[in-house]
């Protein structure tokens, strides 16, 4: 009987350890320099599924951030702006990006968006293969435990 406890224990133990793992990344900030006239920073690196966040406030010019490949648009330049764009799976590559206002000033950008690591698909695909036979193994011990407990009694 303490033999077919322990097993047990050992069952729910590991199916308890199978936890999701939760990354959360956070968002990259674009705001504007002292000069009025420059993104800072100008160029950022994200990875996809990652946001940026276009922020600024109590400019003296109003800006806006339109990627030149049509990705993103915080639309009309304004003084105050607070505009965040999530760079989904797919959209890996540059985007350059202007202030419509300024592009001649060379108030430009580029955001970099990296693929998302091929690691993040392994850590999710990787417990199921290797937790099913572990606890299809332990199962299957706690029955022959359960079996060799209750059959003790009948043989002698
Ligand atoms: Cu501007």
């Amino acid at each position: 009987m303490r033999t077919a406890t322990i097993v047990l224990l050992f069952l729910f133990a590991s199916m308890s350890s199978a936890s999701a793992e939760i990354t959360t990344q956070d968002d990259v900030i674009v705001t504007v320099d002292s000069t009025n006239l420059r993104f800072s920073p100008s160029e950022v690196t994200v990875q996809e599924g990652q946001a940026v966040r276009f922020v600024w406030s109590g400019q003296a010019l109003g800006h806006n951030a339109v990627a030149d490949d049509g990705l993103f648009d915080s639309g009309e330049p304004e003084r105050d702006v607070d505009y965040r764009f999530v760079f989904e799976i797919g959209t890996a590559g540059e985007h350059q990006f202007v202030c419509e206002p300024h592009e001649a000033a060379g108030m430009i950008g580029t955001v970099t968006v990296e693929a998302a690591p091929a690691v993040v698909i392994e850590d999710e695909s990787e417990p199921e293969t290797v937790e099913t036979p572990a606890v299809s193994l332990l199962a299957s011990l706690s029955i022959l435990a359960l079996v060799a407990v209750m059959r003790r009694p009948l043989e002698e």
